[in-house]
């Protein structure tokens, strides 16, 4: 059976690039909401709704795994997705991988955070990172404005560069030896921000961690495909030519995009 993962847009293709490279064998399901995105600007009600919808269109492709492939998602929404799906499949977010990493790696030092105001404002991160017995600070910097930056392709230029050097000056991320990249579309702009930091500072890509996570657990519980494998769908709930377009840059290829409309 699949892998399902799902995002509120294409972003989260980069996750699904990274379960892909540890996965070849594996068929994967995406489901990207973009009839709702950008998910970083809505209130967790929406998205806790639209979450639920998109677990049983996966459930209901027979998923053994659903992958939140989203950081805005998984502050609003790990927990009912988890207890809604039960023992249907198993659930994984983009949070869970990277505090435990931080706990293993950065037990005295400060971490810092970017993301959208969804996933700064939530806490989730902060609390989760708070509740590990470690001393190191932990400190986050919303920063809305790289996301559509990113995807209007302004990555490696002298503008997002700027941008980019501007949010990295903000006086919550001083002092840090490590930054989480809490937004699938940052992958992207790592480059840069390794730039910025010269190897000073370390990046920590939570979709390298989150498909590091899925493909052990697979082995440990037998789980890995050794059938033929079935062609990925890319499914969303609204299409438009420039979303596919936009794939290539998230994919590391053009996709062909389905539309599934999750309300008739
Ligand atoms: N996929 C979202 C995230 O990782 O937070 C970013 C896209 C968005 O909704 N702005």
């Amino acid at each position: 059976s699949p892998i399902g993962i799902f995002d509120s847009g294409i972003g989260g293709l980069t996750v699904a690039r990274a379960i892909k490279n540890q996965l070849p064998n594996e068929q994967l399901i995406y489901f990207g909401d973009t009839a709702h995105l950008p998910y970083g600007d809505k209130s967790t009600a929406s998205i806790q709704a639209y979450a639920v919808k998109i677990a049983d269109v996966l459930l209901k492709a027979d998923c053994k795994i659903i992958v939140i492939a989203c950081n805005s998602a998984s502050t609003a929404a790990y927990e009912l997705v988890k207890a809604y799906v039960a023992s249907r499949a198993v659930v994984f977010d983009v949070i869970e991988p990277v505090v435990k990493y931080v706990d293993e790696a950065f037990q005295n030092k400060k971490v810092g955070l970017i993301g959208t105001k969804q996933t700064v404002n939530s806490g989730v991160y902060r609390q989760k990172i708070e509740a590990l017995n470690r001393s190191g600070k932990f400190s986050a910097l919303a920063t809305p404005l790289l996301a559509p930056m990113v995807e209007e392709g302004f990555h490696n230029n002298q503008i997002s560069q700027a941008i980019i050097e501007t949010y990295l000056e903000a006086e919550e991320l001083q002092g840090i030896e490590a930054l989480i990249l809490g937004c699938t579309h940052y992958p992207l702009i790592k480059p840069q921000i390794d730039q910025y930091y010269k190897e000073s500072v370390e990046i920590i890509d939570s979709s390298e961690l989150l498909a590091k996570a899925v493909r052990e657990y697979l082995e440990s519980a037998a789980l890995l495909n050794t059938g033929e494998k079935g062609k990925d769908r890319f499914l969303v709930s609204d299409y438009t030519a420039s979303f596919e377009h936009t794939t290539n840059l998230f994919f590391g290829k053009e996709v062909s995009l389905e539309k599934y409309p999750l309300w008739e």
